[in-house]
C-alpha cells in the first residue's frame, strides 16, 4: 500500500483536510544542489516565504523508508548535512531508496511524483532538469520532462541551467504535451538569467487567471505544467558571465569523464567553486522568488476547490 510508505507532515495533513493552500519544496537541491550550510539557510528561509504568502510548505524527501511530505526541522538539519552523502532519487531509484533505508534528496521528478500522492498540485523548485548539451549522442534527457507530462503538478522553476540544451529542452517538452508558461514574461529564462532569447508561447501575468488555466488544465487531466518565473533583477548574472561559468564547468565534467546521475551535482557544484560561491546568492534568490509565485498560485488554486 502506498499509504504505509507515504507520511504527512502533521502540518500538511492538517491543511490539505481544510481544503488549505500547500506548496511542495524538493530535497535534492539541498542534499546535492548547495553546500552546507547554505543549503540548510536556503532550506528554511524558502518554507518561511510560503508561510508568508498564506501557504504551508511542504518540503519532500524519502526518510528511512518512508515518502516524506512535510519534513520537520530536524529533518531539514539531516538532509542538510548529509548533502552528497544521501542519496539522488529520481523517478526509477524511488522503490529501491525506500527499501534501502536511510536520507534521498528527491529530484523534480520524485517530488512531483509523491506531491500528487499527497494531494498536493504547486510545487517550486530552482532550476529543472533537462536536455543536456550534446543529448544526440549520450542520449541525457532528464526523468523531470516525462514526469511533467504525466503528474498533475504545477512546477515553478527559473527556467532550465544553461548547462541543459535550451532548445531542445523546449522541444521535448512540447512534445510531451506540457504547458510552459512565462510568468510574466515572454522569453524562456535561463537560472541565473532573465532570458535566453527562446520565446515562449503562454505567458500569464496575473495569478487569477493562471489558477483558472491550472484548475482546468488538472481537471481535463492533461498532466503537469512548468511556470517558469525569472530570477529577481537585482540578483541577475548576464548571459555571458554564466555561459562562461557553464563552459567551463562542462569542459571538467568532459576530462572527468562525469556522467549519469552525477552529471547535474557535478555541475552545480563546479560553477559554486569556479565562481567562489557568488552563483549561490541568485542560486538562493530565484528559489526564494519562486516559492512566492507558488505560494500565491496555490492559495488563488485553493479557492477554486
Ligand atoms: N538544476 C538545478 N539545481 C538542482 C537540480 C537541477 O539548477 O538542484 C536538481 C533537481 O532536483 C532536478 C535534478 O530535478 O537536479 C535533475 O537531475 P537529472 O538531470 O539527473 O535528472
Ligand atoms: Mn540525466
Amino acid at each position: 500500500m502506498i499509504t504505509d510508505r507515504l507520511l504527512l507532515g502533521a502540518h500538511v495533513r492538517e491543511a490539505l483536510n481544510r481544503g488549505q493552500a500547500v506548496v511542495a519544496l524538493e530535497s535534492t537541491i539541498i542534499t546535492h544542489g548547495m553546500p552546507y550550510p547554505q543549503n540548510l539557510k536556503m532550506a528554511r528561509s524558502v518554507e518561511d516565504l510560503v508561510r508568508k504568502h498564506g501557504a504551508v510548505p511542504a518540503t519532500i524527501a524519502i526518510m528511512d523508508g518512508q515518502m516524506v511530505a512535510g519534513v520537520d526541522e530536524a529533518a531539514l538539519e539531516r538532509l542538510s548535512e548529509q548533502g552528497h552523502a544521501a542519496s539522488k532519487a529520481s523517478r526509477r531509484d524511488l522503490a529501491s531508496a525506500l527499501v534501502q533505508g536511510g536520507l534521498a534528496g528527491t529530484t523534480v521528478a520524485t517530488t512531483m511524483m509523491i506531491a500528487a500522492m499527497a494531494g498536493i498540485h504547486v510545487f517550486a523548485t530552482g532550476g529543472i532538469g533537462g536536455v543536456h548539451r550534446g543529448a544526440e549522442t549520450s542520449f541525457d534527457i532528464s526523468a523531470d520532462l516525462e514526469e511533467l507530462s504525466r503528474t498533475p503538478v504545477a512546477v515553478v522553476c527559473a527556467g532550465a541551467k544553461a548547462i541543459l540544451d535550451i532548445p531542445k529542452t523546449l522541444e521535448v517538452l512540447e512534445t510531451h504535451g506540457v504547458p510552459v508558461i512565462g510568468w510574466r514574461t515572454d522569453d524562456f529564462p535561463v537560472f541565473y538569467s532573465r532570458t535566453s532569447g527562446h520565446k515562449l508561447d503562454l505567458r500569464f501575468d496575473d495569478v487569477d487567471s493562471l489558477a483558472d488555466m491550472l484548475h482546468l488544465h488538472f481537471d481535463l487531466g492533461l498532466g503537469g505544467a512548468l511556470i517558469a518565473n525569472p530570477v529577481p533583477e537585482a540578483f541577475e548574472i548576464n548571459r555571458e558571465t554564466a555561459e562562461n561559468w557553464i563552459k567551463a564547468a562542462l569542459h571538467q565534467a568532459d576530462m572527468r569523464g562525469v556522467r549519469g546521475k552525477d552529471i547535474t551535482p557535478f555541475l552545480l557544484n563546479a560553477i559554486f567553486e569556479l565562481t567562489g560561491g557568488k552563483s549561490l546568492k541568485t542560486n538562493i534568490e530565484l528559489a526564494r522568488s519562486n516559492a512566492e509565485v507558488a505560494a500565491r498560485i496555490a492559495v488563488a488554486l485553493a479557492r477554486r476547490g
